[in-house]
């Protein structure tokens, strides 16, 4: 019975938000959980949200159940956003998207599905990644490996993870971080995109590529641009869509997996076991958060207003990774987290070690997570010289 259960730890990301809410230093700094904060410290829902929802609100008119893939409007509609408007696979049916709860949703179901579709396949993982696909994986019971990504000297590597990749086994899968990678901020450039399909094709692997943060590094198409070199090259290919992020979405839970076959025919099989599939786990998906997207991307007037507020986040994340690197200039640090200008998205691997770390919250109440990653978004314009001076103390 229960009797013989133990605790285990809670997620170490997340009990950080609750340690910094206890926390009674005003002066305290949220550096912590991956979500978008404003100047003033809150995760806003824009507007493009909030006008999406009221209309809603009067033109609903059910409740029931919606299919087994989700809302059908925003299975296109963000199928074109990932892929492109104008996409050959969307109009030669060759792609399709799964809605799911969420983008960790969507990775559920692919780990399902590779499982139960594609057994006897490994996954491969960057290391270092974000820690639920680790367990998640492993949950959805497949072997899960590794693949270097980041060195010991906090740079991408990308000649070692080309290496790696070109010696694992053929068929098995690998996840990519489309753009924004997490916990690190390094992306893969074009080129090393480039060079990681020729590995992928010599070695005949299934990329799993994870797209959480669409419209966060360098704008909405340019952040597709390797998803769609994929998709462009590869006959098969398995992508996850979370709009968490980019549309506020957080709680509502909304994201997809899209899958990319071979031949119409082939995708109708695929998409009957991913039917099956997420019929026993979640039967169908929520609607609210899938319907809310549907109805900005269908609409000229909300879609213009949300690329908008999407994009000022973007450029708010953006300038403030130039200005903790110019506050750390009078410190003498500007060249030693040069890195931090340069990496892509909210995350940064700042190189700081769990023992900096620790003392960055015990003693200035600056909270990130022990890996050294840094929300850059969690920042504000009148805070980054507070920040560099506690960071150069824990340096000196
Ligand atoms: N993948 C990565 C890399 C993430 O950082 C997240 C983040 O929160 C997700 C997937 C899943 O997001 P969600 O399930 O909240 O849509
Ligand atoms: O890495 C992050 O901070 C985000 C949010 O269990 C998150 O991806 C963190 C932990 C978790 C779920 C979401």
């Amino acid at each position: 019975h229960f009797a013989s259960l133990v605790r285990v730890p809670g997620d170490p990301i997340l009990s950080l938000m609750e340690a910094y809410r206890q926390d009674r230093n005003a002066a305290k700094l949220d550096l912590g959980v991956g979500v978008y904060k404003d100047a003033q410290g809150l995760t806003p829902i824009p507007h493009a949200v909030k006008l999406a929802e009221q209309r809603l609100l009067d033109s609903e008119l059910t409740k029931t159940y919606v299919g087994g893939h989700g809302d059908a409007a925003f299975g296109e509609r963000l199928s074109q956003l990932v892929l492109g408007a104008n996409s050959p696979l969307l109009t030669e049916q060759r792609a399709g998207a799964t809605q799911t709860p969420g983008g960790t949703g969507a990775l559920r179901l692919a780990g399902d599905f590779i499982r139960h579709c594609l057994p006897g396949r490994g996954i491969w993982l960057s290391a270092p990644t974000w820690p639920i696909h680790e367990t998640l994986f492993a949950e959805a019971g497949l072997k899960v490996g590794h693949y270097p990504y980041v060195g010991a000297d906090n740079r991408l590597d990308v000649e070692a993870m080309i290496a790696a990749l070109a010696h694992l086994p053929k068929g098995d899968v690998v996840l990519l971080h489309a753009c924004c990678h997490n916990p690190t901020g390094f992306d893969l450039s074009p080129r090393d995109f480039k060079r990681v399909l020729e590995v992928v094709k010599a070695r005949e692997l299934l990329p799993l590529i994870d797209f959480a943060y669409q419209g966060f590094g360098d704008g909405l198409e340019q952040d597709a641009w390797a998803v769609r070199l994929f998709a462009a090259e590869l006959p098969e290919l398995l992508i996850t869509s979370s709009c968490s992020k980019n549309f506020g979405l957080y709680r509502e839970r909304t994201g997809a997996l899209i899958v990319c076959a071979g031949d119409a025919d082939k995708l109708v099989d695929i998409r009957s076991q991913l039917a099956y599939l997420a019929r026993n786990q979640w039967s169908t998906p929520p609607a609210h958060g899938a319907a809310v997207v549907a109805e900005i991307l269908g609409d000229a007037e909300l879609r213009k207003l949300w690329q908008d507020e999407l994009e000022s986040m973007r450029l708010r994340v953006a300038s403030l990774r130039r200005g903790l690197v110019e506050a750390l200039a009078p410190h003498g640090l500007s060249e030693r987290f040069a890195h931090i200008a340069e990496q892509r998205g909210m995350f940064s691997y700042t190189g700081l070690t769990p023992v900096q770390v620790q003392r960055l919250r015990e003693e200035f109440s600056v909270y990130m997570v022990g890996s050294g990653r840094a929300n850059v978004a969690g920042l504000d314009a009148t805070r980054l010289e507070q920040l560099a001076a506690a960071i150069a103390r824990v340096c000196g």
